[in-house]
């Protein structure tokens, strides 16, 4: 359960990456995918990450303490976002891979996926790094309210598959009608009870 939540920083460059001394979960995924919102649903607080449907809108990390101070989420800027210029791109792509490779207390990354499509180039390349780093992490479906049941089940099967997981692995989500939620709340409390913090 998530009873507290505030926004604590923003972090445009790697030198300034915060060591919270407290277990960080990482939201990573493509741009528009639906990081802000998800964090928005799990804290309950409709307008803590700044939301939009322009895509691209998130470039910093975002750090929200939750639970005062039990954890933290790292919203990242998400990436595959096609309108931008190359250099800013690879700046991202270094800020993104400098914060998982040397964040200390980072226990778990949440990929999010939109279950409606195949996942891309880049989220591959993402589950591709966090292996060779032994990275841990966890698939989380996005935007579920735009499919009925019946393709709720479908695409969970697709994603999991394109993927190399089992369907079981992928958390099935909605933003928008809280679907998946106490889920979600089920997993971060499993990373919590083994996180070892420095
Ligand atoms: N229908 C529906 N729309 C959603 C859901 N989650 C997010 N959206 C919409 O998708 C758009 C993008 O949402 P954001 O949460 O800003 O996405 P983001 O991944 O943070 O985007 P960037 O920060 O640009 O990388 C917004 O218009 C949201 O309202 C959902 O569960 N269902
Ligand atoms: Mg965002």
């Amino acid at each position: 359960m998530i009873k507290q939540a505030k926004f604590v920083t923003s972090v445009a460059s790697v030198g300034n990456i915060p060591n919270f001394a407290a277990p960080e979960i990482a939201i990573a995924g493509k741009s528009n995918v639906g990081k802000s919102s998800f964090i928005n649903m799990l804290t309950g607080q409709g307008k803590l990450a700044r939301t939009s449907s322009e895509p691209g809108r998130t470039r910093l990390i975002n750090f929200f303490e939750i639970n005062n101070g039990e954890f933290y989420f790292a919203d990242l800027p998400g990436y595959g976002y096609a309108k931008v210029s190359r250099a800013e791109k690879a700046k991202w792509g270094e800020l993104i891979e400098n914060y998982l490779s040397k964040s200390r207390n980072l226990i778990n990354v949440f990929v999010l996926v939109d279950l409606r499509h195949e996942p891309t180039k880049d989220d591959k390349l993402l589950l591709k790094y966090l292996y060779a780093y032994s990275i841990p992490f966890t698939i989380i479906a996005t935007k579920a309210d735009k499919l009925s049941r019946l393709q709720q089940g479908k695409c969970r099967q697709t994603v999991a598959s394109a993927l190399g997981v089992g369907a079981a692995d992928v958390i099935v989500t909605s933003s928008e009608k809280g679907i998946g939620k106490q889920e979600v709340f089920a997993r971060i409390d499993q990373l919590l009870e083994t996180a070892n913090v420095e």
